[in-house]
């Protein structure tokens, strides 16, 4: 843990946005950056980066985590004794980690404090009282970018276990030609969503990814991104670099540098299509449903270019 709190001391953002602040680096987003996104826009082609939300979802029912419930709670209703005017209406079971989400800054904690200090105990099962997804409801709309580390290793699937460094980050900016800046969405993408999504193998999916080492924290920090997301279950690797330090990639981003993590995201259409016009930036419109005292949004972010 010791390297967790060097780190976390480097990383912070404690206090940069004010004592009362929940929003963490959503606040990178200016009208400045969301102008820079829209400018991106140039042929009107939108692509939808969510997992349909269904009852042959990732989960495998484990940690509480099941896949979205369906139900209808009318059919044929009647609208009036008069004609034969009818409503349907349907509601979901679900939690709110089971598909394609945003972690709010309420996601994880140590130490018994949350982002910007606030102590662990805002958190209850009536749900986050401090750092709640709703903080972010304005919308996460900024320009994305696109990192697509199979594609820049040319592989179909970056194995899982396998830790991205910094470097790899680089490399993929070159080969893309984009410099990820403040206020960005930065999407990095490895190809292992396929263990699911073709494989359907789901044990295969959540239980090892390929992810972000901990050593991107300082990258991601330098860069003032606005959200990170990924193809993968945690956006970190798994299993961890050090067994003895589980999940440090959320802990210091989450709670110290107050970054929301996007999980989940389905990146392979939109890199195919970056792949064919060497485009790799876009408008990124992700707003989480405003969940009052959520921890977490389902989500289905799109990218227009
Ligand atoms: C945990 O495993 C705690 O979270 P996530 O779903 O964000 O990876």
């Amino acid at each position: 843990m010791d390297v967790l709190r060097t780190l976390a001391a480097k990383v912070s953002n404690w206090g940069r946005w004010g004592p009362d602040d929940e929003r963490g680096t959503v606040n990178f987003i200016t009208p400045e950056a969301v102008r820079r996104g829209a400018a991106c826009v140039k042929r009107g082609d939108v692509f939808s980066l969510g997992l349909p939300l269904g009852a042959d979802g990732p989960q495998l029912g484990t940690h509480g985590r099941m896949n979205p419930i369906h139900l209808m709670s009318a059919l044929e209703g009647r609208v009036s004794a008069e004609g034969d005017f009818r409503y349907s209406d349907d509601m979901i079971v679900m939690p709110l980690q089971c598909a394609t989400q945003w972690d709010s800054l309420a996601h994880v904690h140590y130490d018994g404090q949350l982002y910007n200090g606030f102590p662990a105990t805002a958190i209850t099962a009536a749900g986050a009282a401090r750092n709640a997804i709703d903080r972010v409801g304005a919308g996460i709309v900024s320009r994305g970018v696109l990192l697509d580390v199979a594609r820049l290793w040319g592989v179909e699937r970056v194995a899982p276990g396998v830790a991205i460094k910094p470097t790899d980050l680089d490399a993929a900016e070159r080969a893309a030609g984009v410099r990820v800046g403040t206020g960005d969405v930065l999407l990095v993408r490895t190809g292992h969503l396929g263990a699911f999504k073709v494989d359907r193998d789901r044990e295969g999916y959540l239980r090892r990814a390929p992810g972000l080492g901990v050593a991107c924290v300082e990258w991601l920090h330098a860069r003032q991104v606005a959200a990170v997301a990924t193809d993968t279950v945690a956006v970190e690797v798994i299993p961890w670099e050090d067994p003895a330090v589980p999940l440090p990639v959320h802990l210091l981003c989450i709670r110290d540098m107050g970054l929301t993590l996007g999980e989940m995201f389905d990146l392979d259409e939109l890199a195919a299509d970056c792949a064919r016009d060497g485009v790799w930036e876009f408008l990124f419109s992700a707003p989480p449903l405003k969940v009052t005292g959520g921890v977490g949004s389902p989500l289905n972010p799109l990218a227009v270019k």
